[in-house]
């Protein structure tokens, strides 16, 4: 009897036990989600992603203010949702949230996705920190945009890069993926994806966008370096790029670069393919081509800009752009001019810089120091950053900012820094500039620490 009765609780045991390790089994099978950045954020909420779970018949979505979800955002408590995002709404402007994601099955649930962190735009109530560059920036009595080169990759909401983007910048620019060989894949055949996530980023953060560029020699996607075609032909790959992506962005970017860089530093017309394929006349046809197919989308306010490098210490080469410049205005084909300013700790000097942007003042151009950056070790003379030459950079950024904003308020367009922080930058070990050494070319440090450059910025701006 007492042996059967041990049988029985033994076998009770083992079958309680097999209940739980078949529940916990159960739970393990059903895989964790991954939640996703999210999209659409507003002042308000944002749309929360993310990815798909086999056998999942739903999702339970939390969302709170804090990243250990010590309290819930009402209604976003284990909310349950079917789809793979969800519109969250009726939250603050400019606050910090946080959300995760388990996959549900009936009664079986996953373990919590990542947590994913956005911050609401606008704004939350709280003073605009003065010290952000546009926010003294747009307190001006003749503000304008404050502009960054960004990557695709770099613009996941709530990260530092995100916030401080929001926070500190009014206008972005494409680091390349707006460029043709990025966006040109075959004849008449384009990848947007990441160009698209540009622009929407701006636009829905109330963000500027210039474009850039259409037409550059070293962009130029590899089927049209072989293009086997007549030259007419040629141009009319040209004319039906141009076309096809000024008429997707119509009315989400406010400006584009139409011509990069086409004039040699001797001072001629740099011999590219554009050139050799289409004479002498190429930049006139872009430009107009940008110009039709803008008005034809109904966007007869686009700018269009010619941009170039060097134009302040190169007198031949500031001449023959100018002259560009002139024929341009002829057909009354330009607006702006981008001066792009890879400057160094010592040079250009202010006098040469004032002496370039006046004489496109003079023809009542609108300003764009586009690609603002200032080496401070151009003969890698250097191998840490010392104190001497921080406070160099922070004088000359100083004395561009002072310089750009005392242009009178009809040219003032944008001024953009290329890239955000020193190691996100072009330039360091750059072969292109034969840059053997280390730099420290921007406002901010690898660890996104404001430097006494974007101090002399905001000292520029008094
Ligand atoms: O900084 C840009 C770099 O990340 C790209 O690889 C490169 C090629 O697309 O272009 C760099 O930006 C250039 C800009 O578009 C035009 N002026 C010179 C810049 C530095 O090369």
């Amino acid at each position: 009897m007492k042996i059967k009765f041990l049988l029985m609780l033994t076998s009770f045991v083992f079958f309680l036990n097999a209940c739980s390790k078949d529940g916990n089994e159960a739970a393990a099978n059903l895989e964790t989600p991954v939640a996703n950045a999210p999209k659409e954020v507003n002042d308000n909420g944002f749309k929360a992603k993310w990815n798909y779970v086999s056998q999942s018949k739903s999702y339970l979505l939390d969302v709170s203010t804090t990243e250990n979800f010590a309290a819930f955002v009402p209604n976003y408590n284990a909310k349950e949702v079917t789809d793979l995002n969800e519109v969250v709404v009726g939250l603050t402007g400019g606050t910090q949230y946080y959300y995760r994601v388990r996959a549900k099955n009936e009664t079986q649930i996953s373990d919590y996705s990542n947590v994913i962190s956005v911050v609401t735009t606008g704004s939350s109530g709280i003073p605009e920190d003065p010290t952000f560059l546009k926010v003294k920036t747009n307190k001006l009595a003749n503000p304008f945009f404050v502009g960054m080169a960004v990557k695709a990759s770099q613009l996941t909401g709530g990260s530092p890069y995100d916030i401080i983007l929001k926070n500190e910048f009014s206008s972005i620019s494409a680091e390349y993926e707006m460029k043709m060989d990025p966006i040109s894949t075959a004849s008449g055949v384009y990848n947007w994806t990441a160009a698209d996530k540009i622009v929407t980023y701006g636009n829905s953060n109330g963000i500027n966008v210039h474009g850039h560029a259409l037409v550059w020699h070293n962009a130029v996607p590899a089927w049209l370096k072989d293009f086997s075609g007549t030259d007419a032909e040629f141009a009319l790959e040209v004319k039906k790029y141009i076309t096809a992506v000024v008429t997707h962005y119509a009315g989400k970017v406010k400006s584009w670069d139409v011509v990069n860089e086409a004039v040699d530093d001797n001072g001629s017309m740099r011999n590219t393919l554009f050139l050799n394929r289409m004479g002498p006349n190429y930049i006139k046809d872009c430009f107009q081509w940008a110009r039709n197919a803008a008005n034809a989308a109904g966007d007869t306010n686009l700018l269009l800009f010619y941009n170039d490098y060097a134009t302040s210490t190169n007198m031949a080469k500031q001449d023959k752009v100018f002259s560009i410049v002139d024929d341009l205005k002829a057909g009354n084909l330009i607006d702006g001019l981008g001066f792009q300013m890879h400057n160094k700790y010592l040079t250009p000097t202010k006098a040469q810089i004032e002496t370039d942007i006046n004489r496109a003042v003079a023809k009542g151009l609108k300003i764009h120091v586009s690609e603002l950056d200032i080496q401070v070790n151009p003969s890698n003379d250097i191998s840490t950053f010392t104190n001497e030459r921080r406070l160099a950079q922070k004088e000359k950024y100083k004395e561009m900012v002072q310089l750009y904003n005392a242009l009178p308020a009809a040219n003032k367009y944008a001024l953009t820094i290329w890239g955000m922080r020193d190691n996100d930058s072009w330039i360091p070990y750059s072969t292109e500039l034969n840059h053997t050494g280390n730099d420290w070319p921007l406002l901010y440090d690898s660890n996104f620490a404001v430097k006494s450059s974007h101090t002399g910025f905001l000292e520029g701006l008094d």
